[in-house]
């Protein structure tokens, strides 16, 4: 088989280039329901422990609260709201704090079990390349009952984007939010590095080869 040098660099411009689509995709999966998560997705952190705020269950993500809290004046009016169905300790982002997810491995989606729907709560994410942020009428799709009485899982799917940074925000009281939830991208497996290390050294011997006739 006869690989030509065009053939070669259009095979690694498909394996490089960047993805064409720049839109999460919102999707409310399930209702009332903290604990079932989306297939192919692993629990991050379920905030269960005030004690050990940021204690993560994957040693890969990292959480920093900035100002936002766990097991402080849960269900306290005018502070944070309720999670229907969740009896445990959740993370509240109260008015011009946050709280940011860092993960050194990818994600390919996000989701959270969410409660009391607000306009002003937000959800930002930060990968190579993408930078978007859905705010509470986009994540709510709309509901604005702010009711304590409302709980589901959001999920919020990148495309081709693979993000490593999630930050939740609120710019008065408060984002109620549970259970944590990712997909994360797969490792790319050494035979595959090896296929396309394989494949920019034929590159490179076809260029060579053709810059050896051409001095000939
Ligand atoms: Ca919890
Ligand atoms: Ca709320």
């Amino acid at each position: 088989m006869r690989l030509t040098l065009s053939a070669l660099l259009a095979t690694a411009a498909v394996v490089i280039a960047a993805p064409a689509s720049a839109a999460v995709v919102v999707t409310h999966v399930s209702v009332g329901d903290p604990n079932t998560l989306p297939a192919g997705q692993t629990l991050i952190a379920d905030f269960n422990n005030p004690a050990d705020q940021d204690a993560t269950l994957v040693d890969f993500v990292t959480l920093t609260l900035n100002g936002a809290t766990v097991g402080v004046n849960e269900g306290v009016g005018g502070y944070s709201g309720t999670l229907p169905n969740d009896p445990t300790n959740y993370l509240t982002v109260p008015g011009g704090k946050s709280a940011t997810f860092t993960s050194t491995r990818l994600m390919s989606s996000f989701s959270l079990y969410m409660g009391s729907p607000d306009t002003y709560n937000s959800i930002r994410f930060i990968g190579a390349g993408f930078d978007q942020t859905i705010n509470g009428t986009q994540m709510f799709q709309g509901d604005t009952s702010q009711a304590w009485s409302w709980g589901k899982r959001i999920n919020f799917d990148f495309g081709d984007y693979k993000v490593s940074q999630v930050i939740l925000s609120s710019s008065s009281n408060s984002f109620e939010v549970d259970n944590a939830a990712a997909n994360f991208a797969a490792v790319p497996e050494p035979a595959t590095w090896a296929f396309m290390i394989m494949g920019f050294g034929a590159a490179g011997a076809v260029l060579r080869r053709r810059n050896a006739l051409s001095l000939a």
